[in-house]
């Protein structure tokens, strides 16, 4: 069985998918952007679970690249997916930083059970990443990893806020 990847226009907080991936940052406690929004709209119980795992396991935060999940509280979605975007820096090269967010995330989402999963346009916003360069950095490093898990998922999902990441992601889905 392969899977579907499926591009949305909207807003992350309204898919009804098994796991929902947040462009968090290290703090794990909250933001702007996707980060507010997921928390705003999922209620205090993600926050809860994001203090527990500060106060456990990552009490030095979660770093850059790497994924964690927790409950969704009341968004329509089982979990939330916690990963931590490379801020864009022009002097060096943090692509794989950002293509870890996804690798990690996909391996959250199926150790989980998870078969949709919803991803945001990580690092595209307050952390400036060039839409173009990110969108083809998430599509094709998700490619790679249904290659090797080509049964974990049904579908995954990626859901851009406005045109032009939409036509970014349009492109990079239109590459081989
Ligand atoms: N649904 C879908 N996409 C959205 C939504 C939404 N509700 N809101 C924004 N976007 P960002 P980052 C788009 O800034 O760059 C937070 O403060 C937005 O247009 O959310 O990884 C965190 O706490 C952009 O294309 O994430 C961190 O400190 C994309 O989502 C920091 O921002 C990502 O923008 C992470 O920055």
């Amino acid at each position: 069985m392969s899977t579907t990847l499926t591009l949305i226009q909207g807003d992350i907080t309204e898919q009804t998918v098994d796991a929902v991936v947040n462009a968090a940052n290290s703090s794990l406690l909250g933001g702007g952007g996707v980060d507010g929004a997921i928390h705003r709209r999922g209620g205090p119980d993600i926050l809860d679970a994001c203090r527990a795992l500060r106060a456990g396991h990552y009490g030095r935060g979660l770093p850059t690249g790497q994924a964690v999940a927790t409950t969704a509280g009341r968004l329509p979605a089982r979990w939330v997916i916690h990963t931590v975007g490379p801020v864009h820096s022009s002097t060096e090269d943090r692509s794989a930083l950002l293509a870890s967010c996804y690798t990690e995330s996909l391996r959250a989402a199926a150790q989980l059970g998870a078969r949709t999963v919803a991803f945001p346009a990580i690092s595209t916003g307050v952390y400036r990443w060039p839409l173009a360069d990110a969108a083809r950095t998430a599509v094709a490093t998700v490619r790679a990893a249904l290659a090797t898990t080509p049964d974990a998922f049904d579908e995954i999902r990626f859901v851009v806020f406005d045109d032009r990441a939409r036509t970014a992601y349009e492109a990079a889905l239109a590459e081989d």
